[in-house]
């Protein structure tokens, strides 16, 4: 049997712009899936909770001078996968979601997976995989190297998610790490795997132009754990560390990816709100529409609608 799946979920930015699913050009998936998260718990409250938060955000992009919500066919799939409604294994929560984004995909939809922990990145990974025949580069955004082959005896972690994206032959490129292992230390020097690490993103001015030109491939998959950014802008996550990205590197980061390559997938994981606190909340759900608008523009979307 496939993972549960709820119906009654609230649409990103609120049902007054609510795209249908057969006119929308970007689709939000929420994954609330959450299983081997080893420090804060509550992951699996993610999606949720930023489709809440993205009813405050701002419709009218001030740096794009666009009214993104508006113009562009946004729609809020189903959640997939929630642990909140019992237990699920890995296995059945990697089927459902590979066979959703398959479908997703195949209907030429660009997908936004709110997750949900990260381990489930590895099932969106393998959808694209199968659908494309070329190879694209997974950038990863992220505190963690993720790259060790199991951990507290699961090859499913959340900590080994980047290691079954190399274990496929995908390139990739690691942005904001700070918090890595030996064994995965010693697998980026043997696989000379492209990392910026975040003691660079900090010291050295010239890293995104670097970072842009070390995506080797036209095509990105880009995933964010959203530990990869500065902990005193989304405190809300499972693992923090200090460090990380700020905003506006951020933000300029994902413009040129947007602008350069051709970004074919993205997820957005690993938010775990804390009570009383909107700010974590509030910060990915404006990622999300920043992404949306930065791949409007760099698709055409907002001359289609116009
Ligand atoms: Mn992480």
């Amino acid at each position: 049997m496939l993972a549960q799946t709820s119906t009654s979920v609230m649409p990103f930015l609120g049902s007054d712009v609510a795209a249908n699913y057969d006119t929308s050009q970007v689709v939000i998936l929420p994954i609330a899936y959450e299983a081997t998260t080893t420090y804060r718990r509550g992951c699996e409250n993610g999606p949720d909770s930023i489709l809440e938060a993205s009813h405050q955000v701002e419709y009218y992009d001030e740096e794009l001078d666009r009214e993104t919500g508006c113009e562009v066919g946004i729609y809020t799939h189903e959640t997939i996968a929630d642990t909140r409604s019992g237990d699920i294994s890995a296995e059945e929560m990697l089927k459902v979601t590979e066979e959703t984004v398959s479908k997703l995909i195949g209907d030429r939809k660009f997908v936004i997976a709110l997750g949900g922990e990260h381990s489930i990145t590895a099932a969106i990974v393998e959808a694209y995989r199968k659908y494309y025949t070329e190879p694209f580069t997974v950038v990863q955004i992220d505190a963690h190297g993720d790259l060790r082959h199991s951990y507290e005896g699961s090859i499913h972690n959340h900590a080994c998610v980047m290691r079954r994206i190399v274990d496929m032959d995908l390139p990739t490129v690691q942005i904001g790490i700070r918090a890595i292992c030996k064994e995965e230390a010693d697998l980026i020097k043997e696989k000379q795997l492209t990392v910026f690490r975040a003691r660079e993103i900090a010291n050295q001015p010239d890293w995104m132009e670097r970072a842009i030109s070390a995506i080797q491939t036209d095509k990105v998959f880009l995933t964010i754990d959203l530990d990869g950014i500065d902990p005193t802008l989304i405190p809300g996550v499972g693992t923090p560390e200090p460090g990380g990205l700020n905003w506006y590197a951020l933000m300029t980061f994902l413009r040129r990816v947007c602008e350069k390559h051709n970004v074919i997938g993205c997820d957005v994981m690993e938010l775990a709100p804390i009570v009383d606190s909107v700010v974590s909340q509030f910060t990915a759900a404006k990622l999300v529409y920043k992404i949306i608008g930065y791949q409007a523009l760099a698709k055409g979307w907002f001359e289609a609608g116009t």
